[in-house]
């Protein structure tokens, strides 16, 4: 079987599951946030999104796979306040043609309702690409805009669009590639760039989550800025119930 059959059949046959990645508020090191990850059980092993997400992409699968993450995560934050934990946003990473198809919004706004929730406790990450549709996105983005849900520009400055994205559009979050921490700590260019991408968020109000903490000295880094972190440094994104676990050891 090729891979697009067996993703066309994946959500029928229970395969998939959203891991999910906390992100931290350096300063007071509460947990302020939490990406959702698509994953995918197979009978040959799992098939990471990096593999599987441009398939689904390409075939248009990823209208019927996103629309169950989001609806999935809708219940996880349910879930997550019936556990105790605290109260904090999740999320979704949309791809372009999800959030230009047609029936987006409506799609979403049904979901939101039906698993009420509050749409403050949703974030889209919607990457600088997407962003070059601009003109063929606006009516979503700014109806996703008085919807409620937050919005977030994920992989910020690895893109092509950076500057006119943030011009256009009113964000609630940035969040700054990986790259730019790894070489931070080598190169002192990288490391203002850093720091002045930083600001630029900050100015905007929006909410800066620096991806890709990995280390000690990399937190170091970052612990003075008033930005939010999200690495391997913490954990790895886990299960539901790791999750649930993670929190009652750290919180
Ligand atoms: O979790 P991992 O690092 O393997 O993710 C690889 C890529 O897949 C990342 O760019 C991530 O944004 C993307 N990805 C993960 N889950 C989803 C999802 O539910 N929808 C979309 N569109 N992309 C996802
Ligand atoms: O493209 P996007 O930013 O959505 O990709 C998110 C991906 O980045 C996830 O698959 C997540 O596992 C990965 N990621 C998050 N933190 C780290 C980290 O500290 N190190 C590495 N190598 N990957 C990370
Ligand atoms: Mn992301
Ligand atoms: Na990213």
């Amino acid at each position: 079987l090729t891979i697009e059959t067996r993703l066309y059949k994946a959500i029928d046959n229970r395969e998939l599951s959203v891991h999910y990645h906390p992100q931290i508020n350096l300063e007071t090191g509460q947990l302020a946030g939490a990406e959702a990850l698509l994953r995918w059980k197979t009978d040959i092993g799992p098939i990471s999104p990096g593999e599987f997400i441009p398939i689904a992409e390409e075939t248009g699968h990823i209208i019927n796979i996103g629309e169950w993450v989001i609806r999935q995560s809708c219940r996880d934050i349910k879930q997550f306040r019936k556990r105790g934990l605290s109260r904090f946003p999740i999320s979704v990473n949309i791809s372009t043609k999800q959030l230009m198809h047609p029936h987006f919004i409506i799609r979403l706004k049904n979901i939101i309702h039906e698993e009420e929730i509050d749409p403050s406790l949703l974030t889209l990450e919607i990457t600088e690409s997407t962003l070059l549709f601009y003109e063929d996105a606006k009516e979503n983005i700014i109806e996703l805009r008085e919807l409620g849900v937050g919005i977030s520009l994920d992989d910020f400055g690895v893109g092509y669009s950076s500057l006119s994205m943030i011009k256009n559009i009113e964000i609630d979050e940035l969040k700054i590639d990986q790259s730019f921490l790894i070489d931070a700590l080598e190169n002192k260019r990288v490391y203002s760039l850093l720091e002045t991408i930083i600001e630029i968020g900050k100015k905007l109000d929006a909410k800066v989550v620096v991806e890709g903490v990995e280390t000690a000295e990399q937190l170091e880094l970052l612990l003075d800025k008033g930005v939010y972190g999200q690495g391997y440094f913490y954990t790895k994104p886990l299960s539901m119930h790791e999750f649930e676990s993670w929190y009652d050891r750290f919180y």
